[in-house]
């Protein structure tokens, strides 16, 4: 496969790369491995949608205001020289310079400018929905089911329109696109995770995403969560919300099963396993509830080495995560039993797909 070429690149696709790697810190490595054919579909389609979260995220603007970009950000996509000058956010040089990513846009194959299109689409109305939502700004997230559609409009998409780009350029086994619930679980995982570690931050920020359904489990307020005298019940909780991220594993194992191709294999793998990773740290972890987690840069190498090898590698990261949160479960937390019994069905699917003779 033939990669990245900076000397034969115009100065506005290099402009698209420098946002790539301004804003993202786990895609940009993985993104610029790409095979040739996907590599600027799949780097524009991030900064899209990386636009459309800067302006979702964006707590200081009116809804009057956000509602309407978020909700037309496709048609903006198209506006040739559209610049936007008023976010706060920490990505706002992305969008005060965004015509390079319309430009660059203008030249991908229609199959592929469809695809990102219909997305963003759908994302942006899944997010202006939410943020109109007065119940959800009062309260937060109530049901499970919320939750779920809340991650399928920001996370599950993202899954539907790569699967997609990897069926349409033939880098992705088009049985794949049959399989949506498939692609679902890839999205839901990530988000689900990301939502977990980042309670804290988001919580300072006014947004409440983990769902009342589970929270009221084990505290009477959302706020109780962030209470050191409550603290025992948030890691409760913290545990119940990583119990309902591990229901997605089987049907992610599935989905990299069906990949064919190597970088898109490890592009699609590396954000799992480190989710999984991720997820481990977390549990029964106090910090959680005061600060960001984040694994230390030898567990990453060492998973970035696994991930980029093989389904069985792969299965072999989830496993021993599993093992490690099997062995920090404790027997007073209430989801202990529950916990057990998931880690064991996970072990017990990955020998079904390498039965140990
Ligand atoms: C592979 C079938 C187009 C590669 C990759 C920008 C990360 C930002 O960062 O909490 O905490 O502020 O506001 C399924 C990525 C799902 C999405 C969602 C995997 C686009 C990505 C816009 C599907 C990534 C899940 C986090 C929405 O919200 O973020 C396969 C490419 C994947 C972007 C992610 C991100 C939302 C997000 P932060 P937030
Ligand atoms: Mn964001
Ligand atoms: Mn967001
Ligand atoms: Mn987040
Ligand atoms: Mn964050
Ligand atoms: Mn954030």
């Amino acid at each position: 496969v033939h990669k990245r070429d900076p000397s034969t690149e115009p100065e506005t696709l290099k402009e698209c790369f420098r946002f790539l790697n301004l804003t993202s810190r786990s895609f940009a490595t993985v993104i610029q491995e790409l095979d040739h054919e996907l590599l600027v579909p799949i780097s524009l389609f991030y900064l899209v949608l990386r636009g459309l979260d800067t302006i979702e995220d964006d707590m200081s603007m009116p809804l009057e205001k956000k509602v309407p970009l978020l909700r037309n950000f496709h048609k903006t996509m198209e506006v040739d020289g559209w610049q936007f000058h008023e976010s706060q956010e920490k990505d706002r040089e992305l969008l005060e310079k965004f015509d390079v990513v319309i430009a660059e846009l203008k030249k991908i194959k229609p199959i592929y400018y469809e695809t990102i299109k219909d997305i963003t689409i759908k994302m942006g109305n899944g997010m202006a929905d939410y943020a109109q939502n007065k119940e959800m700004i009062k309260n937060g997230i109530q049901t499970i089911k919320e939750y779920e559609l809340y991650c399928h409009y920001v996370a599950g998409l993202v899954g539907e329109g790569l699967t997609g780009l990897f069926v349409a350029s033939e880098l992705g086994n088009p049985k794949l696109a049959e399989r949506p619930s498939l692609t679902e679980s890839m999205g839901q995982f990530l988000q689900k995770v990301n939502i977990i570690r980042d309670v804290h931050e988001d919580w300072q920020d006014g947004k409440r995403w983990w769902p009342k359904e589970i929270w009221s489990r084990h505290v009477d307020k959302f706020e109780d969560l962030f209470e050191p005298k409550y603290q025992s019940k948030a890691i409760s909780c913290l545990s119940d919300m990583v119990l309902d991220a591990l229901k997605h594993i089987e049907e992610c194992l599935f989905y990299m099963a069906g990949m064919r191709e190597q970088s898109v294999f490890n592009f699609v793998a590396i954000p799992q396993t480190m989710a999984i990773a991720t997820l481990e740290l977390m549990f029964q972890n106090p910090d959680v509830l005061k600060r960001n987690v984040k694994i230390t840069k030898g567990d990453a190498c060492q998973i970035m080495i696994d991930s980029t090898q093989n389904l069985y590698t792969v299965c072999e990261v989830f496993r021993r995560y599993l093992r490690k949160i099997q062995k920090k479960n404790d027997p007073r937390d209430p989801n202990y039993l529950n916990i057990s019994v998931r880690c064991a069905k996970v072990e017990q699917f990955i020998e079904t797909l390498f039965p140990q003779q």
